[in-house]
């Protein structure tokens, strides 16, 4: 991989700093084969927008559409492994005092590379919930699509904040207290339009944090960023660590 710049002053930051906090979006998986959001549309699923399906009325209205669509994606997730970039992450926790990682991917990834302060602000895509009780409910396997809840018998959907529903109670108030608090935020791999998250970098930006864009492409934070490395993350994460951590680079 090219040797690409990455600015003394922002190694010496993560280096030296006290606490960081990384936000990251379906970029970060990319790179283990998981479509991203946008992505989400390849093949039998082209002709659909995810954020038709990503919401409650389109569940309310085709139950079986909108399960087969998460059975889907859930198989993708299952059959991924978590890529070099999670791992960096996982990394530079144990190397910072206080880390804080907000992740809007649903496919748990993260907790599998071995990060572990994690807030998960979309939920997980893995669990599944009684529509109408809310309680999180193990599905059974190769049940009826979409699967019911064995104690009401409402349908189970998947165990996410689709577009229009609040975020998981105390998730966002974590979250902006961890971008309010940190020296060092990275946005990784997102593509800043979705709120509350996108909001995230900008009140880290107004408390005086040090903001890092890692992304292959331009995205509307790009501008507000101190730095901006331009690259997928896989690459770029592991390359940070490298030269902010690793003995010979002091
Ligand atoms: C809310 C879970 C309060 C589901 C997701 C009208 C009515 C109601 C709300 C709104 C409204 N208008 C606006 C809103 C707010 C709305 C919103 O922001 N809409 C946007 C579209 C304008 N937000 C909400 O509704 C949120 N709730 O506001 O509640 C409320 C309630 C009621 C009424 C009013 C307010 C809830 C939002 C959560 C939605 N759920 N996911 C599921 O996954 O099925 S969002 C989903 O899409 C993801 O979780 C993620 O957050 C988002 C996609 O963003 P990205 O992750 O950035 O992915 P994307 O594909 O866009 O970009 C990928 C990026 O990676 C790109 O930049 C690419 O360049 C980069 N990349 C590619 N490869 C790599 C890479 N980077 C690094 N390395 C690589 N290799």
């Amino acid at each position: 991989m090219s040797e690409r710049e990455i600015p003394r002053g922002l190694i010496q930051a993560l280096r030296y700093a006290g606490r960081i906090t990384v936000l990251t979006g379906s970029g970060i998986s990319a790179e283990s084969g998981v479509p991203t959001f946008r992505e989400a549309r390849s093949g039998l699923w082209a002709r659909y927008d995810p954020q038709q399906l990503a919401t409650a009325e389109a569940f309310e209205r085709d139950p079986h559409l909108v399960s087969e669509w998460y059975e889907w994606r859930r198989r993708l997730v299952s059959e991924a492994e978590p890529n070099p970039g999670h791992r960096a992450l996982a990394e530079l926790e144990g190397r910072v005092p206080v880390f804080t990682l907000i992740t809007q991917n649903v496919d748990g990834l993260h907790r599998r590379a071995g990060s572990e302060n994690v807030i998960e602000l979309h939920g997980n895509i893995l669990r599944s919930r009684c529509s109408w009780e809310g309680e999180t409910v193990e599905p059974e396997e190769g049940g009826a699509v979409p699967p019911v809840c064995p104690n009401c018998g409402a349908p189970l959907r998947p165990d996410v904040v689709w577009f229009g529903e609040m975020l998981p109670a105390g998730a966002f108030e974590a979250a902006s207290e961890a971008a309010r608090e940190c020296e060092v935020f990275l946005s990784v791999g997102t593509s800043s339009l979705v709120y509350p998250a996108a909001a995230l970098p900008y009140e880290a930006l107004e408390s005086g944090a040090t903001l890092v864009e890692v992304n292959p492409s331009e995205t509307p934070l790009t501008g507000n960023a101190d730095h901006v490395l331009r690259g997928p993350a896989g690459e770029v994460l592991p390359e940070l660590l490298r030269k902010a951590f690793s003995p010979t680079s002091r």
